[in-house]
């Protein structure tokens, strides 16, 4: 189908004034009467097109006349009325049905409850309508259903009015009282209970707080309702942004294609971000629920009140508002802000890295598609916030707060582009962003390269930073960006010296942001008389790769004195990079590979180091993920990197066995079970140390974790108490994973966890493969492949199991278009995604890349190939 070029937009040649809609639910066949008042913009003779798809067209009507036939034309994805001139009222009456929509896009039905899901495109699969984010209308809902079966009846807004009606059915009317784009239209029926709470904003008002659920998990819902609360408070007092509606409700849903929407003041979460108790969230879950609330609850503003012109601008809402949440958490972790930061640049760096220096590379905002749920991306939403985040260090807290100010009141209740947003930066703060643009228009990841010169005579040091950035899939030639790279220089004793730029007549304070703007750019510091260590790219202030020659010893030497914590951390991380890299070549080259003396001693001392706190000694002591180490690399062998990775940690568990078992014991968090980022520290830095010992071969290990399986009061003890196991040779792990079945069956979200634990597991000498064990687990009841979670829990568990998966006989492959075959004629979105897992096929070795390019040749032969797989396929071939 076509591919859709962002400069094609044009402007509506329509409004719908105000839309009605009365629902007649039926989870076999829901009626939908539309009733939209229609006004044309323009005097020229457009005709009016209604997407639509798979819905069923009962009858048109034209201010309450039947529409003759001969004014309008169906097809399978649009209704189209001609000779509309003036004001007129469109009624439609047409069905659609749920229960056979596995797409979970448009209304769908989820254990036994109906759920929508609109964006991007999904209320064309309800009724007729212009579905693009830029056409704003007022909604008024009636919906109809049977009172037994669903009690409930939710929609956006305000509550009109609810009453029984003939055969046993009710009723419930709800308006929206602002103007909204259809993706952010909801709808929710069903046996749901809720958790309600009347909140106070700062203005005053009661706000009518409520988290809807299905009735087993009521007592599971505390959690969320707090962080709604801390959520509201954050976007009042950080960015003076206040709720506009008299209730905000959330629902949670086991069948969802993502994470959650943000539809207007009625969110859908899939259920793994909203329920949580001791013993079926880990402290991970906890944080990210955290997270997640505040992000949908933050798009009221930043996606809702000022929304999208078209889709192509995607990253205004979602980088934005990424940004926004990660800011949110940063600021409710206090103390350990440090650690968000780590996270979130560790996925940058694994996950949307890749992406783009891969085929399926897009600039954030991108130029064209053939299916926008394909660009839920990464680069969208994580580069797209440290877009956000740049343009905050290069103009300051404050003067970001007033560009986003002036953003929004420009903008609210219209439909932006990425353009409205940097104009208003650029406004508010007197400067000149259009360099800065390129951000949103050049794809790749810059590679800046710095060069330092300490000239001990002058007691000057110099900074020569030049960037580069590769080629991309359309994109061969690229403009120099604009970087903010914040510097810090640290002299011999580990303090920061005062950092003076020549031609200043005093210093301004130990972190300097130089701003990189054309292909090289230099900066020079006086006073400095001794010759320090560059401390660069503090807080990660930019998203590029940074080349400096630092040796191991600068490394070790930034990972004990660092002041900016994120360096300290990302000093210890390049420093294990680096040795696993080594390891890797002498595994490739068929030798037996010895851990770094350098890299030991700085592990040892950031372990004893009780100046740390725990969860940064945890997060700064584990090793890089396995893609990390193969990103680098010429060839990707992922059984070497496995082995590298496995060998150094068994080193490290070995050699600081006793050092290791201390402080595991000394760790132990005692007492009621708190997700708290003190006691989730704890808890990481423990579990990190003995999946260290047990990695090592260390018997003791074995008994401790499987003491904790046992009697742990929290998921996370537990979880990583068996997670240990499993990839140990330790037979003990049958045992326990039958125990957890026990134990978790009945909980979804659990169960999940106990899938992904098997399908990320490595095979040991003398098991089932962990192929055959997925096979084994699609069958053994708890799998749909109809439910997103599962396919993600064990399906795309498995496909990132690296030397698992890519297998060397090839049967990972065949498996992965076998499942994406099946996944084609249920879920096309979940199919995209699982499509993706070969995009990168051209990295591995020549075998493995020969095996994956048949059968993504295989693949587009599937019959009926939806064009979002097709997409994929094509770029990956490319
Ligand atoms: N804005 C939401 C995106 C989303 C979505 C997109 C495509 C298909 C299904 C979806 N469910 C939710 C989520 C967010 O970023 O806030
Ligand atoms: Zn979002």
């Amino acid at each position: 189908s076509a591919v859709i070029n962002r400069l094609d937009y044009q402007e509506p040649a329509f409004r719908v004034e105000n839309i009605n809609l009365v629902f007649n639910l039926d989870p076999v066949t829901t009626t939908v009467y539309n009733t939209m008042r229609i006004e044309p913009l323009t005097d020229s003779d457009h005709d009016l097109v209604l997407n639509g798809s798979e819905l069923e067209l009962a009858s048109v009507f034209e201010n309450g006349s039947p529409l003759s036939t001969e004014r309008y034309t169906v097809t399978p994805e649009a209704l189209i009325i001609r000779g509309i001139r003036q004001k007129t009222t469109i009624t439609i009456y047409n069905k659609f049905h749920p229960q056979a929509n596995t797409l979970l896009s448009g209304i769908y039905m989820s254990n036994g409850n109906f759920m929508s899901q609109c964006e991007s495109e999904g209320f064309r699969r309800i009724t007729y309508f212009p579905d693009h984010p830029d056409m704003l209308t007022r909604f008024h809902v009636e919906i109809r259903a049977d009172k037994e079966q669903y009690p409930i009846l939710l929609s956006n807004g305000n509550l009109i009015e609810q009453g029984d009606l003939d055969n046993g059915r009710h009723f419930a009317i709800w308006e929206d009282p602002s103007l909204k784009p259809c993706y952010l239209f909801a709808l929710v029926a069903g046996k749901l209970v809720k958790r309600e709470e009347v909140y106070k904003l700062a203005n005053g008002k009661d706000c009518l707080l409520q988290v809807w659920v299905e009735p087993q998990n009521a007592d599971k819902t505390e959690h969320t309702m707090e962080c709604i609360k801390r959520a509201i408070h954050w976007d009042e007092t950080r960015w003076g942004l206040e709720y506009d509606l008299d209730r905000f409700m959330l629902v949670a849903t086991d069948d969802f294609n993502f994470g959650a929407m943000e539809n207007k003041g009625l969110n859908i979460f899939n259920t793994r971000y909203v329920l949580a108790t001791p013993k079926m969230a880990t402290d991970l879950d906890y944080f990210n629920i955290e997270s997640v609330v505040g992000h949908e609850y933050f798009h009221n503003w930043t996606g809702d009140r000022v929304t999208l012109r078209d889709w192509f601008q995607l990253t205004l809402k979602e980088g934005l508002t990424v940004f926004r949440d990660q800011e949110f958490s940063r600021d409710m972790l206090g103390k350990s802000a440090v650690i968000k930061r780590i996270m979130d640049v560790r996925a940058l760096r694994s996950r949307q890295f890749p992406e783009d220096a891969g085929p399926m590379a897009h600039p954030i905002r991108p130029e064209s598609y053939r299916q926008i749920n394909n660009f839920y991306t990464m680069t969208v939403y994580e580069k797209g916030a440290e877009i956000y985040r740049m343009l905050q260090t290069m103009l300051g807290k404050e003067g970001f707060k007033k560009g986003l100010s002036l953003y929004i009141e420009r903008n609210d209740g219209r439909a932006a582009t990425c353009e409205d947003f940097i104009n208003a930066m650029a406004e508010a703060n007197g400067r000149d962003l259009k360099q800065f643009f390129l951000w949103y228009s050049q794809a790749g990841t810059p590679r800046v390269q710095v060069k330092t010169y300490w000239d001990p005579e002058a007691s000057t040091y110099t900074i020569v930073a030049s960037q580069s950035t590769p080629a991309t899939p359309g994109q061969p030639v690229k403009h120099p960006f604009v970087i903010p790279i914040a510097v810090g220089l640290v002299d011999s004793e580990g303090h920061d010296i005062p950092l003076q730029l020549e031609g200043e007549t005093a210093p301004l304070g130990t972190t300097r942001v130089l701003e990189l703007k054309d292909e090289e750019n230099e900066w020079t510091f006086v006073n400095v008389g001794s010759r320090p260590v560059p401390s660069l790219l503090r807080d990660f202030s930019a998203p590029v790769i940074l080349d400096y020659a630092y040796t191991r010893d600068e490394l070790a030497f930034l990972a004990r004195n660092d002041a900016d914590p994120f360096n300290r951390w990302d000093a210890m991380n390049r420093l294990m990079l680096g040795v696993l890299e080594d390891m890797t070549d002498v595994i490739e080259m068929g030798g037996k590979p010895e851990a770094d003396h350098n890299l030991l001693s700085s592990f040892e001392q950031i372990l004893t180091d009780e100046t740390l706190t725990p969860a940064f000694r945890a997060i700064t002591l584990q090793l890089p993920a396995e893609n990390l180490i193969g990103e680098p690399r010429a060839v990707i062998d992922p059984d070497a990197i496995r082995k590298a990775r496995t060998e150094l940690k068994a080193a490290i568990g070995r050699r600081y066995s006793s050092l290791l078992f201390k402080l595991a014991e000394s760790y132990e968090t005692p007492g009621d079970y708190s997700p708290d980022s003190e006691s989730a520290g704890r808890r990481s830095l423990k579990n990190l140390a003995y999946d260290y010992l047990i990695t090592g071969g260390n018997p003791k290990a074995l008994i401790a974790l499987r003491g904790q399986f046992e009697k742990a009061n929290n998921l996370t003890d537990k979880l990583a108490a068996l997670t240990s196991v499993v990839n140990s040779a330790s037979p003990a792990k049958t045992n326990m994973l039958v125990e957890a079945a026990k134990e978790w069956q009945g909980n979804p979200i659990l169960i999940n966890k106990w899938l992904t634990v098997q399908a990320s597991a490595g095979t040991q000498p003398g098991e089932a493969d962990t192929l055959t064990r997925v096979r084994q687990l699609m069958d053994c009841g708890a799998f749909s492949i109809k439910n997103p979670n599962n396919v993600y829990a064990l399906i795309l568990a498995f496909c990132n199991n690296e030397p698992e998966f890519h297998r060397k006989d090839g049967k990972g492959y065949e498996f992965w278009l076998q499942i994406l075959r099946e996944l084609c004629s249920v879920n096309e979105y979940v199919a995209a995604r699982v499509a993706r897992t070969l995009d990168h096929w051209k990295r591995y070795t020549p075998d493995r890349a020969q095996m994956m390019y048949r059968v993504l040749n295989e693949a587009k032969h599937i019959p009926g190939l939806p064009v979002g797989v097709q997409e994929i396929l094509d770029k990956s071939l490319g």
